[in-house]
């Protein structure tokens, strides 16, 4: 088995196998497509798609070895690519990707010619996709392996979707920046609820909605706690790098964006601050997403001109977690790159700063879930009612992208019985147009 970093072996807190159902509607997986079938590629513009089923069920005779490694059986299939010959002129692949529906389950993904393995993307924390590229692809058969990681998975059995298709290189000319194009997704969970289990060393008491940190750091009283995901729809990665001085009395707090070049060259910018979170043992980036509540009247049309509440406007770890909704199956989605818990710990260092470097990839998105710590507004105070619950990707405009406007969302939500242990909060629909726009 390939060595896994697990909360207690890695920084010491738990960051992996949580029962939160983060994710998407696991409705929506492995029953809105055709059972497991072969996939086929034999155009430039259109995905094959199929659903499957990977399980713990024993190894079986006739599958490679990264199965029975993992002590499963794979879901296996077909992937025939049939293009023409002289496709990759352009530079690019066969992507193949796989979903499923929720960070508590871990799905790996293998390809295999003539018995050869010739690529592989092993499902690994925090993550609800995998895709992978044939650069190249020759045409012909290849066998696609599904594998249930089940030693960091919680149910035996889970549904998966899988596609294939074409994807290309962004062309070199004109040379431009490839930049990056955060787009905000809709809330799918407001509550007042707290998991059971600690993260990042720190813990809520049973029936409260905070966590000790967050009463004993910020005085919170009444946390209302959600989801903020926000997608890459960009031509190029956001790539984020933290510069960490070594030298105590240097007291720079430095972050750069990496720009990507579509003639493969790179510049850095500065974009902002990190700071150091003492009680969770990691870094933030200072000013990246941040949410309010605004009062709203009975239509749903938002009401005042200031928010009634905000959050914190900080964020950890941006990571690929999940192949955008809106991009499956279609072009521009790369290969997971940006994974957790790289965005933790030091990638690399010099004479003068250790480095950590995270990032989103085109094509995928990044889900801050409801039961981290910090994912939180404070509604101590505030009147039941409806709400505009408003969420900002970059809301200083530290990196530059082709579209500053759709870095907001917003949804509808109810929030009922403040104040008392049968506070409850609800998403009654989608909210108004962003403040300001
Ligand atoms: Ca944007
Ligand atoms: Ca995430
Ligand atoms: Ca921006």
């Amino acid at each position: 088995m390939r060595p896994r970093i697990t909360s207690s072996t890695l920084l010491g807190f738990s960051f992996g196998l949580v029962a939160c159902g983060a994710g998407r509607d696991r409705d929506l997986i492995g029953s809105s497509e055709l059972a497991l079938s072969d996939l086929t590629v034999s155009s430039l513009d259109n995905a094959s798609f199929t659903s499957g089923v990977a399980t713990n069920d024993p190894p079986s005779g006739g599958q490679p070895d990264v199965c029975s490694n993992l002590g499963v059986r794979c879901a296996q299939f077909n992937l025939n690519v049939s293009l023409t010959s002289n496709v990759w002129h352009k530079p690019g692949g066969v992507q193949v990707a796989i979903r499923w529906a929720t960070d508590d389950n871990a799905l790996d993904l293998y390809v295999y010619k003539n018995g050869m393995q010739v690529a592989k993307a092993e499902g690994f924390l925090a993550a609800i996709s995998e895709s992978l590229l044939l650069r190249n692809a020759a045409n012909g058969t290849y066998q696609v392996y599904v594998a249930l990681d089940a030693a960091n998975s919680l149910d035996p059995s889970v549904p998966f979707d899988a596609e294939a298709r074409v994807q290309f290189d962004p062309a070199v000319n004109p040379v431009r920046p490839l930049l990056p194009d955060f787009a905000m997704r809709p809330q799918t969970t407001v509550t007042f609820d707290t998991p059971v289990f600690p993260f990042f060393g720190d813990v809520a008491d049973p029936g409260q909605s905070c966590y000790h940190g967050e009463i004993s750091e910020d005085g919170a009283v009444e946390c209302m706690r959600f989801e903020q995901t926000f997608a890459n729809i960009g031509e190029g990665a956001a790539e984020l790098r933290f510069f960490i001085p070594k030298d105590p009395n240097d007291s720079s707090h430095n972050v750069f964006a990496r720009t990507f070049y579509s003639d493969g060259s790179t510049t850095l910018t500065p974009a902002g601050t990190w700071e150091f979170h003492e009680a969770h043992q990691h870094y933030h980036y200072n000013n990246f997403v941040v949410s309010s509540i605004w009062a709203a009247d009975s239509k749903g049309r938002r009401v005042g001109t200031a928010p009634v509440r905000s959050g914190r406007k900080v964020s950890f770890c941006m990571e690929d977690e999940r192949i955008d909704d809106p991009k499956w199956g279609k072009a521009g989605v790369g290969v997971r790159h940006y994974i957790a818990p790289d965005c933790l710990v030091f990638a690399d260092q010099d004479a003068l700063y250790n480095y950590i470097v995270q990032g989103l990839t085109p094509g995928w998105d990044d889900i801050y879930e409801w039961y981290l710590p910090g994912q939180y507004i404070d509604v101590n105070g505030v009147p039941s009612g409806d709400y505009v619950l408003e969420t900002t990707a970059d809301p200083d405009n530290k990196l530059v992208e082709p579209n500053e406007d759709n870095n907001c969302g917003t949804v509808l939500i109810r929030l009922t019985n403040l104040g008392t242990p049968e506070h409850q909060a609800q998403i009654i629909g989608p909210g108004p147009g962003c403040h300001g726009h």
